[in-house]
């Protein structure tokens, strides 16, 4: 069979979705390599995404949409009975309990973010207000500590820093910022530069380290608390910057002189001179760039390890420089919320200046957006001629108008300090949006009147993804109504009253909102390589048609649109921004309308990108320097235009800002740009960390990370076994001292056994990990045709052990035994 020429497109896998150039044969991805003109990737990809096809080609796909019968059975239905019938139930739910009972998890895993910005738009349409996704159990404590300390997302720039510092992660399996691999082997080959790793296993990144703080699980507090009493004591700190930059030092720096430096060395097990090495390392680097995730964000103190790892590059000054750390741009915040950049003092039109000044203090005191600025805006729209185009559109209005499309679902967004939300039922705190992922199941399983009675569910697996999958199961059991939309049968469509069978990654088009770089940041629309697979629809039309189905936008009002959007792009900004000021309700629902009106005249297999239309001006009105440094430029609405068509037609990618280092102190959402560095709530906890007890659990020895990143996993995104070239099964690591007194060996077969559960496992004995820590991989223990590979680690974690302040699971701290021999079984 003859293979299509080349088409670009990207990898689905991990959060850098690397650029991709795809043979097609057939149906199958038949031939895969990096893209060299992608923005971001430039040609790199790992070892992962060669085999892509896998996924696309997984023979057990959905075709058709599947109803529950009353036996328990699955029928085969159409999508226009399954859309009426869909549609009617949630109505249903709707009107007999409140629109607030429909709780929406997912939206987009780590390649596909286009189709849940349209979720949002069913939302809207139900007047559903809960929501979650995977970020709500790792990023959120990390995200409130942002939104405390500047309101905005950091990342670093590890090609240029001096001293490198992975905190709980391991980038070399699950990379985490563009070309993980040639960056780390550059800074371990370079004697100038120091690599820093803190991670009780001896993982690929820390043997490429200068320096492995190789702590006791679980206790990372202790050993970043050690490295910040260091800094003190030694007075490296960078007194200037916090002086001129920062508020609350002293009460910071006062806590951290009270550390017993010996005393938290040994609670956390690393040696005090390896710790004060690294504190120097860090003080007197000249640049440094930090890296925390699951490692501390799924461990107990994981929103206080946070917040210390941040006061490492704070207190040394580690901001705004190259290779250090950063706040970047966002083409649309993908959960809390983007706001208008501060002006970096360049020079453009008074009247703009001015309406952006009012709509940036505004964002500030985090005002909302009522029905009578909208109207302002409109009328101010309206009283453009429209023969003078785009060009001459009130700025300030507009990024107020727009601001509700850019939030969209499934990345990371910023936390709004203040006037916290809170859970109905159990009061969980919500961050960004985000309901906790361990609440969820107590949100259902209780006769509260508040509790949610139904659940859409869309490109997500949480009955094998969320802590405590029995009471998870439970959960979706007790529901009026659940939903699933997916490319396969997941352990969750098993619970579901209806599954829809979705159009796989590479057969539509699609994006994702990681777009986290500094100080060129980038975005990418991937273009279909197939058709979709037939009996399959895409995200955004499923749910378009709902949403018909629903009758909340008057077919005058689409009409109208669609007619002015065949006129051209400047009718139609005025014809929408008229509609929306005529009625406020429909900004929620702009995805949809973009959709239906906008979305037709756009190239077919991009119909999709509508959406990005509203978030392109959005970003081009609220950062008009950035946008405009990256050549899209021109008053009133046409960077934004410029902006929108540069990503509906760069295949191989867009870099929609481009910063100077300076700038990136526009992006700190405080009106004097200081980072708001005392914490009160998290130096309360700190205080308490010496008085604290170092867990120990004489029913559970060992300490079980249950979900590793190994070269072989993907979280669940893949479910054809065969995938996987080793470690098919997902072997349980173990200490060699571990082994000999158990008396394993590597691939003996064990019982784990944890509070919530129990499972059969292969060993694999290895030095990597410390004695009394034992480690599973992520993503294994799905069926595939009947078959189960690997342990679905979440069988063995509880609902309970997790983050007090933003209820983040342990996952990386389960209690746990081990049994041998098996009894025969
Ligand atoms: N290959 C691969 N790559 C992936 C993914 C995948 O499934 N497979 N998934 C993607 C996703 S969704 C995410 S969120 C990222 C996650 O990326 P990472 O956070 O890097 O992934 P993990 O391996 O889960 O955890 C990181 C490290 O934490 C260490 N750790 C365990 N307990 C502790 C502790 O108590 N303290 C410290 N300091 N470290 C500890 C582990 O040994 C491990 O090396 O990876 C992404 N990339
Ligand atoms: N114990 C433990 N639990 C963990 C973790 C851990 O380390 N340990 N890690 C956590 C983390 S960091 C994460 S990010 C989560 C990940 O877990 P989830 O958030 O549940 O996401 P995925 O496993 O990526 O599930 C992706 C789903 O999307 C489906 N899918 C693929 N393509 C499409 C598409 O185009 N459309 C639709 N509609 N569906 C599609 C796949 O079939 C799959 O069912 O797991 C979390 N759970
Ligand atoms: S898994 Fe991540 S790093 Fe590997 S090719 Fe895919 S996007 Fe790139
Ligand atoms: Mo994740």
């Amino acid at each position: 069979m003859t293979s299509t020429p080349a088409q670009k497109s990207a990898c689905i896998l991990c959060e850098c979705n690397c650029g991709l150039e795809i043979e097609v044969q057939g149906r199958r991805l038949a031939r895969i390599r990096g893209d060299k003109d992608h923005v971001g990737s430039a040609g790199y990809t790992c070892e992962k995404a060669l085999r892509l096809d896998y996924y696309q080609s997984y023979p057990h796909r959905l075709t058709s949409p599947l109803r529950r019968e009353p036996d328990g059975s699955y029928t085969e239905i159409d999508w226009d009975t399954a859309i009426s019938e869909i549609a009617t139930r949630l109505a249903a739910v709707r009107d007999t309990h409140g629109g607030d009972k429909i709780f929406f998890y997912g939206g987009g895993g780590q390649g596909n973010h286009l189709g849940g910005s349209y979720a949002t738009a069913l939302q809207a349409a139900l007047g559903a207000r809960y929501y979650s996704n995977a970020l709500a159990q790792e990023k959120t404590g990390e995200m409130w500590v942002d939104g405390k300390l500047y309101g905005g997302h950091t990342k670093g720039d590890f090609e240029h820093a001096q001293v490198a510092v992975f905190i709980g992660k391991n980038p070399w399996q699950s990379h985490g910022f563009p070309r993980a691999r040639p960056v780390l082997r550059q800074i371990a080959a370079d004697p100038n530069r120091t690599m820093i790793v803190i991670d009780p296993r001896r993982t690929e990144t820390a043997e490429l380290a200068d320096i492995h703080l190789q702590v006791r699980p679980g206790t990372d507090a202790y050993c970043l608390a050690a490295l910040l009493g260091v800094l003190v004591e030694e007075d490296l700190l960078d007194h200037d910057f916090l002086a001129a930059h920062t508020s609350g030092s002293e009460t910071v720096v006062a806590a951290l002189k009270t550390v017993d430096i010996a005393d938290f060395s040994r609670r956390c097990g690393v040696d005090e001179e390896l710790i004060r090495a690294a504190a120097r390392a860090i003080g007197t680097g000249e640049s440094v760039a930090t890296f925390e995730d699951l490692g501390i964000q799924q461990a107990p103190h994981s929103t206080l390890s946070s917040y210390l790892n941040k006061l490492l590059w704070i207190l040394t000054g580690n901001f705004a420089k190259p290779g250090t750390m950063a706040l970047h741009s966002v083409l649309a915040a993908v959960a809390g919320s983007a706001a208008p950049v501060r002006s970096g003092g360049t020079r453009r039109p008074s009247a703009m200046a001015k309406a952006r000044k009012a709509v940036t203090s505004a964002a500030m005191r985090a005002v909302p957006l009522g029905a009578s600025a909208l109207s302002a805006a409109v009328a101010a729209l309206a009283a453009q001629p429209v023969s003078r185009g785009l060009a001459d559109l009130g700025a300030g209005k507009l990024v107020t108008a727009l601001a509700p499309l850019a939030g969209g679902m499934g990345g990371i967004g910023v936390s709004q300090p203040g006037g916290a939300r809170r859970t109905p039922v159990t009061g969980a705190r919500i961050i960004a949006g985000l309901v906790p992922c361990n609440s969820i199941a107590e949100e259902i399983l209780t006769d509260h009147p508040d509790r949610f009675r139904a659940m859409w569910i869309d490109s997500v697996n949480p009955a094998h993804s969320l802590a405590d999958s029995k009471s998870f199961r439970a959960a979706l059991d007790a529901l009026d109504l659940v939903v699933v939309v997916d490319v396969a049968f997941t352990e969750t469509a098993k619970h579901a009253d209806y599954v829809l069978p979705a159009a796989s990654q590479f057969e539509k088009c699609e994006a994702t909102f990681f777009n986290f770089e500094f100080p060129h940041n980038t975005f990418h629309l991937r273009a279909p390589v197939l058709e979709p697979l037939p009996g399959t629809l895409t995200e955004p039309e499923i749910y378009s048609r709902l949403i018909t189905a629903l009758r909340v936008v008057p077919e005058t009002t689409v009409a109208r649109l669609r007619t002015a959007a065949r006129a051209g792009r400047n009718a139609f900004a005025l014809a929408f921004f008229s509609a929306v000021a005529a009625d406020p309700g429909l900004m929620r629902l702009a995805p949809y309308v973009l959709y239906e009106t906008l979305g037709p005249t756009l190239p077919k297999q991009l119909r999709a990108a509508a959406v990005l239309w509203g978030a392109a001006h959005l970003c081009a009105l609220g950062n008009p320097d950035g946008v405009a440094r990256a050549g899209f430029r021109g008053p009133g609405l046409a960077a934004g235009e410029q902006l929108f068509d540069a990503i509906l037609h760069g295949r191989s990618g867009v870099t929609f800002t481009v910063d100077e280092w300076p700038d990136t102190w526009n992006y700190v959402r405080r009106p004097d740009r200081r980072m708001t560095i005392e914490i009160p709530e998290l130096l309360e906890v700190f205080t308490g960390l010496a008085e604290t007890p170092v867990r120990t659990d004489g029913e559970y020895p060992f300490v079980l990370a249950a979900g590793e990143r190994r070269s072989f996993t993907a979280n669940t995104i893949f479910r054809d076994a065969g995938w996987r070239r080793r470690d098919g099964e997902g072997a349980l690591r173990v200490n060699p001292e571990d082994a000999r007194e158990l008396g394993v060996t590597t691939g003996d077969r064990v019982r784990v056994v944890t509070e919530a559960g129990s499972a059969l496992t292969a060993v694999e004995v290895t030095d990597t990990v410390r004695p009394g820590h034992i480690t599973l991989p992520n993503g294994l223990g799905t069926e595939d045709n009947g078959r189960v590979a690997g342990v679905a680690p979440n069988e063995l974690t509880s609902l309970h052990h997790r983050d007090p302040i933003a209820g983040t699971p342990w996952h990386k701290y389960v209690p746990a035994r081990i049994e041998v021999p098996v009894p025969a079984e």
